[in-house]
Parts: structure tokens; C-alpha cells; sequence
């Protein structure tokens, strides 16, 4: 298996492989805005006999994955740039508003979306997968970073639709990744009410909404606490 990543030639079947948790159901949104000429597949690469299956496609048994034959690329940033470019798309932006996409990718991974993930990890991931109790301090530290960030953002989009020109990008997808969880996230959305229009302009998005529409794919466990 090589790192590089050769253009798929065409006709050649591309398959993404994806579960229901956020970066891989950022990965599927991605290829569904973009009607992306992959394959779906739901995949469980922890699952009891699978490792072998998937390591050579991400040594890292991280979902999502996108893979064709004789070739694998993994991790949902490299994938959303790989399909916006397979399909022509500015989607991932390529001209003059690349740096300014970059940045709130950078800043986003950092910041607003890190503090959404320490949340919801305790909230939600932890709880669906068993992996402990509730850590209130981790949960406070990520509420605390949530607020000074989503000031930030919330100033930001005064005045604007997306966080990149006039129409959605990568950026835009990529900040509100953990916020499609926000049923077991439980963050304050309402408190930044330019933050909270925005994502409604996401939810009104078909392919963001309701990204595994007519895909095969178990539901998550359920979020239960205590
Ligand atoms: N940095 C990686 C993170 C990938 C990741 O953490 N994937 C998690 C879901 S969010 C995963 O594979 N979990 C196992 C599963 O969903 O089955 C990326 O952006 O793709």
C-alpha cells in the first residue's frame, strides 16, 4: 500500500467506508453534497475480525476511509479535498479563498470544533460505547473554550451566510461537525443567535441533514448516562 494518492482512473469503483459518528458522517455529507461517484459502505473496523481487513487500508482503523483498487486514502480533511477536486468543485476552495478555507479549518480543529468534540465525547461518545463516566471538568474546560470561541464566530458571521464567500465550503461543513450531535451534546447553540442561523442554513442543506438518507447503516447506541 503506498501514502500517495494516484487519480482514480475512470470506471474504476471508489468506495467510502463509514459508521454514523461525526467524522465519518462528515465525510458522507461531503460526498453527498458534492454527488460524488463513490460507493458507500458501512464499516466497523474495531469490530472482531476486521482489523486485518482495514489496516491496510488506515493503520490507524479510523473511519472514514476512502479506498479504490490498489489505493486508500484516510482522514475526513484529505478526503473532502480529494472529492471536491475529482468532482470539480470549489466546494474545497481553490482559488483566492484557499488560505482564508485553510484558516478556519486550522482555527476550527483548535478551537470551536475541538471544544464541541471535548463535550460531546463526554457526553455522547462516552456514553454510547461505555467508555466511563461523565468527566464534568473535561466537560466544563470544553464549554469554557466553546463560549470564547463561538464569540468569535458569532462576530464573525455577523453580516454573512458561510464562513467563506457567498456559498458553503469545506469550512463551513468542518466547524459544525460535532454540532449534528447536538441532541447528547447539549451545547448552548441558542446563547449565539448569528452562530445558531448559520446552522440552520446547514440543516436546510439535504446532503448535511440527512447525509445517510437511503444508505445501510446500523443507528449509534444510544447516549444513556449513569
Ligand atoms: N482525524 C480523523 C479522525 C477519525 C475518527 O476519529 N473516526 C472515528 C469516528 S469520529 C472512528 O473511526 N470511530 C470508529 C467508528 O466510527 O466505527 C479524521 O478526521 O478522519
Amino acid at each position: 500500500m503506498s501514502d500517495r494518492v494516484e487519480p482514480t482512473p475512470a470506471g474504476m469503483e471508489t468506495t467510502l467506508f463509514f459508521s454514523r459518528n461525526p467524522n465519518p458522517r462528515l465525510a458522507v455529507a461531503v460526498a453527498r453534497y458534492l454527488k460524488a461517484n463513490v460507493a458507500f459502505e458501512f464499516a466497523s473496523p474495531y469490530a472482531p475480525g476486521q482489523a486485518e481487513r482495514f489496516r491496510p487500508l488506515n493503520p490507524n482503523l479510523y473511519l472514514p476511509i476512502l479506498a479504490w483498487p490498489g489505493g486508500s486514502l484516510w482522514e475526513t480533511d484529505a478526503i473532502a479535498c480529494r472529492l471536491s477536486r475529482d468532482m470539480r468543485s470549489d466546494f474545497w476552495r481553490t482559488g483566492d479563498d484557499q488560505p482564508e478555507m485553510i484558516r478556519w479549518l486550522s482555527w476550527g480543529k483548535e478551537n470551536f470544533a475541538r471544544a464541541c468534540d471535548m463535550v460531546h465525547f463526554e457526553r455522547g461518545t462516552k456514553q454510547r460505547y461505555h467508555l466511563g463516566p461523565i468527566d464534568h471538568q473535561l466537560v466544563e474546560e470544553g464549554l469554557k473554550l466553546f463560549h470564547t470561541t463561538a464569540a468569535i464566530l458569532e462576530a464573525t458571521l455577523a453580516g454573512r451566510q458561510w464562513l467563506v464567500g457567498g456559498a458553503p465550503s469545506y469550512a463551513d461543513f468542518r466547524m459544525a461537525t460535532f454540532l449534528a450531535f447536538n441532541d447528547v451534546g447539549g451545547l448552548p447553540l441558542g446563547d449565539y443567535p448569528v452562530l445558531a442561523g448559520w446552522y440552520r442554513r446547514l440543516e436546510a442543506i439535504d446532503a448535511w441533514r440527512d447525509p445517510f438518507k437511503g444508505l445501510s447503516a446500523p443507528e449509534l447506541p444510544a447516549a444513556k448516562t449513569g
